[in-house]
């Protein structure tokens, strides 16, 4: 590395002292922490990402400031592929060991063996598009992240303002494919394929009733509100845009939905029977529920990712039916984490389906789809979205040709082609997972309560449970069974027993400091009490904090 680069990284980064006694870790889904603490992570995070682009041909890279689900207090930043994939699995140990150097020396020195390593020619200057979800801390995080790219000397930092995450990830995506990459034309792809798939719905099932949206008091809402103003055929109310008062996911969300089964602030009696949805912090989570009765006080039926997976799944088994025995050979599968409702799981499976298990966290799971023609993959907490694969997209683009404009045959792959353009290739997408299952259900002409039906849930329960170490629990692979601390498993193990149709595991959170407890049995009343027994048994193993 040449001196003037070492002198540019040395200057700046004294103006990001590390903070005393915090150890930070890529996780899940990048750094995650209070946001005091992270401009020193972010600012190191803009470091990383040039070398990052700079190691891939001067692809656009992304970075993104958010802590998602997490509490407003809190924030994060993860780092986009130029493929608008998660950053390189194989890079995250030199994030988190240039995050954690102690001095700008150090830090130097890591990356000056790093770019020897990785053969990385800085000269050339890479390219980074900072996004940032709503959070007030936000736009500080940014300018440090701006300062980290730009200490990189030659490489260049673009602020493309607040967004959701998977916005960004499509930008990052369609701009290294030299499409067109703004935030319009984002919309305007939604828009489009929306309609097509629209168009091609047999009229007399068309059904259109209010869906209310809950915004999470974050961005998703208040992208929801541009979106709403260009689409036709769907009719959304949208409530926590964050305008109103309400605290980013503070009783509201995907993410509260989804763990505690009662409305979202702002919802009540009133909306019995409607169908409702809740996107998380920066929108790439989605569930839908609907409150069955007034009787049921704040409780809800919840229709999660497993659900959303299944309606997918049952709409893109039905086009690959209709196009008969060449559909037929396409390998569709469905990637799924120990978090699957048993029943989810049954349901495919029964359609005939390849299902696989990976990890939490998207990145794992976005890995195995990318195995099949068509893999959908989705998470319980509603984190999912569904991949073509190129040779799968170039061979239904052809059959668009060969099949007769108006037959049944090439209606279904063009809304084969159609969802592919919809649905966000690059991540799990709130909004346009939100848009396919609209167009699905009218498709259909199915209600909220219609789809529920679809398969019943086994009762269920998460917890968790605050430790003083959670890095003390190590599962295996697919997190069903935990290797340690020694001896917790038999004990889980012997508790399960007690429960018909029980399932429960526990695993470390790679978003806060929790550990994270599931239960699974054939009562509501079973599910809790084996979650809560098996919650005694982290905090007698683990200690309580
Ligand atoms: C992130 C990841 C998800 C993961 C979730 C929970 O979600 O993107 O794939 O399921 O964290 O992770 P953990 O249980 O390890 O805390 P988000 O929406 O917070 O970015």
């Amino acid at each position: 590395m040449e001196e003037t680069q070492i002198a540019s990284i040395l200057k700046s980064s004294e103006l990001y002292p590390i903070p005393q006694s915090v150890k930070l870790s890529y996780g899940t889904a990048g750094f995650r922490a209070d946001a005091s603490l992270l401009e020193s992570t972010v600012y190191r995070v803009g470091i990383l990402s040039s070398l990052r682009s700079l190691k891939l041909k001067s692809s656009t890279v992304g970075l993104m400031i958010t802590a998602s689900h997490n509490k407003v207090s809190d924030n994060g930043v993860k780092v986009s592929d130029p493929s608008g994939g998660m950053l390189s699995q194989e890079w995250e140990p030199f994030a988190d060991q240039i995050a954690n150097a102690s001095s700008p020396q150090e830090l130097v020195s890591l990356i000056k063996d790093f770019v020897e390593r990785e053969e990385i020619a800085i000269e050339k200057g890479g390219e980074v598009w900072l996004g940032r979800d709503t959070r007030p801390s936000g736009e500080r995080l940014l300018r440090a992240a701006e300062i980290g790219v730009r200490s990189v000397l030659g490489s260049v930092a673009v602020d493309v303002g607040v967004l959701t995450t998977p916005q960004l990830h499509w930008m990052v995506r369609a701009k290294n494919k030299g499409l067109n990459a703004t935030e319009s034309d984002y919309f305007e792809n939604l828009v489009t394929s929306f309609k097509c798939l629209i168009d091609l719905i047999p009229i007399n099932k068309l059904e259109i009733s209010t869906l209310v949206l809950d915004g999470a008091n974050g961005v998703g809402g208040q992208k929801m509100e541009v979106l709403r103003g260009y689409l036709s055929n769907l009719d959304v109310e949208i409530r926590n845009t964050g305008r109103d008062g309400g605290v980013l996911n503070e009783g509201v969300g995907a993410d509260f939905v989804q763990k505690e089964k009662v409305v979202p602030l702002g919802f009540g009696v009133k909306d019995v029977g409607m169908r409702c949805a809740s996107f998380d912090g920066d929108a790439d989570r989605l569930v839908y529920f609907y409150i069955p009765s007034e009787s049921c006080g704040d409780k809800v039926e919840l229709l999660d990712g497993d659900k959303i997976l299944s309606l997918f799944a049952l709409f893109i088994k039905e086009q690959l039916n209709i196009i008969g025995d060449e559909g037929k050979q396409c390998r569709l599968g469905v990637v799924q984490t120990a978090y699957a409702n048993g029943a989810s799981t049954d349901y495919v499976k029964e359609m005939g389906l390849e299902v696989v298990f990976a990890k939490t966290g998207v990145k794992h799971l976005h890995e195995k789809a990318e195995e099949f023609d068509v893999g959908i993959y989705f998470e319980a907490n509603g984190h999912g979205t569904i991949l073509f694969s190129e040779y799968f997209l170039s061979w239904l683009v052809g059959k668009q040709k060969d099949y007769s404009e108006g037959s049944d045959k090439h209606n279904a792959v063009s809304r084969l082609v159609a969802v592919s353009n919809l649905i966000n290739q690059a991540v799990g997408d709130a909004l346009s997972g939100l848009l396919l299952v609209e167009v699905i259900l009218q498709h259909m002409g199915w209600s909220v309560q219609k789809w529920n039906e679809l398969y019943k849930d086994l009762p269920s329960r998460q917890v968790k449970v605050e430790v003083p170490d959670r890095t003390a629990v190590v599962t295996t692979s697919e997190e069903t069974e935990a290797l340690k601390p020694l001896g917790i498993q038999d004990a889980i193990n012997a508790e399960i027993k007690k429960y018909q149709h029980g399932r429960a595991f526990i695993r470390p959170s790679g978003t806060e400091d929790v550990v994270r407890v599931y239960a699974e049995a054939s009562t509501q009343e079973d599910a809790d009490s084996l979650a809560n027994s098996v919650a005694q048994l982290v905090k007698s193993f683990l200690g309580s904090s």
